[in-house]
């Protein structure tokens, strides 16, 4: 195994504490994860993927930063990842569910915050995430009060960009998005010294379509009794889409659909049929945050979707393909931003319709709604969605949590008594 040890001492890492949170990875991955029956075989990329998560993929980022292209890390499926890869460089998605780095997080924000908000702090703050390190700088978003006030404080620790969301879709609303998505050209042009080109950025425009695409031809494989792949294993590979480098992410998730694929010709399935199916639905679970989807899949179900940004909203809405004018790519950009039904925008409709659409889609027994601890604008949105729910005949159970594990006998014990109900 490569030593990295070097490598994230450059990167000026608090050594000792990233040997704590790695120490802790391995055992909780492999009983999560690894010890999982009837796993497909082509998960196995994945788990290599994972074992070097602060390792390989970092390397290949320094030897592009070595060949004059940049990394720009962000924390939103909002900011438009097509215009850094028009310019060859890097777009990750960072790291913001480990528990490990909220109480660092808390050093400089109140304890009554979003856990996910805590954490990303956390990692700059500890020194604990390669891939802040080596972020030439990283996009901030003002969807929430909470991210856009952090936004400034994390701006005196690295070098932080922020993007003005709308909060409504009127007309006003779009054209300030479309100025935004502007601005953020040009921020990219500036810093990277590459002219975004019309040429380049349809290439990108596609590459970022043929990972979403591949995203759903792996959702699709969940549409199936029995369930091909548990749901653990399809939200890792959503969680690492925002790591890999895409082209390959591309490839090995295809070759795994081809397995999931065959897998559903034989009726072979992760569970055995008539295992009750989940629908997740709420805030994003970034890695390495699986204690909701293990809840439930160690209680009796399975999980089928996810609509959350780690899930269906990354990759539902894809950007028109068909503009060769810039003006137009972008403008194409910017829409698919509005037509994302995050929490955050008012009226949010689109998302209800999302939920009991993909229910039917998705086959799901019942929807478990997730938000995180002191996240306003979804456990505020909750009223809409269970109305909404109650009214279609699809029963729901609410859950808020945090990262940490204190809670997880009490959630256990709700998800059985959800899962008897249903069943
Ligand atoms: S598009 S969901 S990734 S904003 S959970 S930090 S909202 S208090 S993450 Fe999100 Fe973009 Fe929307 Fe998706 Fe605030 Fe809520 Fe925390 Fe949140």
């Amino acid at each position: 195994m490569t030593d990295y040890r070097k490598m994230w001492q450059d990167l000026g890492m608090d050594l000792e504490k990233h040997d704590e949170l790695l120490s802790i990875i391995p055992e909780v991955y492999g009983e999560l994860f690894v010890n999982q029956e009837k796993r497909p075989s082509s998960m196995e990329y994945f788990d290599f993927v994972m074992s070097e998560v602060h390792g390989l993929r970092v390397k290949e980022l320094l030897d592009l930063q070595d060949k004059g292209k940049k990394v720009i890390s962000s924390f939103c499926v909002f900011v438009p990842e097509e215009l850094i890869l028009a310019t060859g460089g890097a777009s990750i998605g960072l790291c913001a569910g480990a528990h490990y780095s909220v109480p660092i997080g808390e050093k400089v924000l109140p304890r009554s915050l979003c856990p996910l908000i805590k954490s990303s702090l956390g990692f700059k703050l500890g020194g604990l995430c390669p891939y802040f390190e080596v972020s030439d700088f990283v996009v901030g978003e003002t969807t929430c009060d909470g991210k856009k006030k952090a936004w400034e404080i994390l701006g005196e620790y690295h070098p932080t960009y922020v993007m003005e969301l709308p909060q409504k879709r009127g007309d006003s609303d779009k054209e300030l998005w479309l100025k935004e998505v502007y601005k953020f050209k040009e921020k990219v042009e500036d810093e990277t010294g590459t002219a975004i080109t019309p040429e380049k950025l349809a290439e990108a425009i596609k590459l970022a379509n043929r990972r979403r695409k591949v995203l759903q031809r792996l959702y699709d494989t969940r549409k199936n009794d029995p369930v091909p792949i548990s749901g653990k294993d399809a939200m890792l590979i959503t969680q690492l889409s925002f790591f890999d480098d895409p082209e390959r992410f591309i490839e090995k998730t295809n070759a795994l659909c081809d397995e999931l694929e065959e897998k559903v010709s034989k009726g072979e399935g992760a569970a055995p049929k008539g295992t009750p199916r989940i629908l997740i639905t709420g805030t994003p679970m970034p890695l390495p945050s699986w204690k909701i989807h293990h809840i439930i899949e160690s209680s009796g179900a399975v999980v089928v979707c996810e609509e959350s940004c780690t899930g269906t909203r990354y990759f539902e809405t894809l950007v028109d393909e068909t503009k060769s004018d810039l003006d137009e790519q972008l403008k194409a950009i910017s829409q698919r931003a509005l037509n994302i039904n995050c929490a955050c925008y008012t009226p949010n409709v689109g998302r209800i319709e999302d939920i009991i659409r993909q229910v039917k889609e998705y086959k799901a027994d019942g929807v478990v709604y997730y938000s995180l601890q002191f996240c306003q604008s979804y456990s505020v949105e909750y009223y809409k969605v269970e109305k909404a729910l109650e009214e279609a005949g699809i029963p729901v159970l609410r859950l808020e949590s945090d990262y940490s594990d204190e809670d997880a006998g009490q959630l256990k014990t709700r998800v059985e008594a959800f899962l008897e109900m249903i069943k």
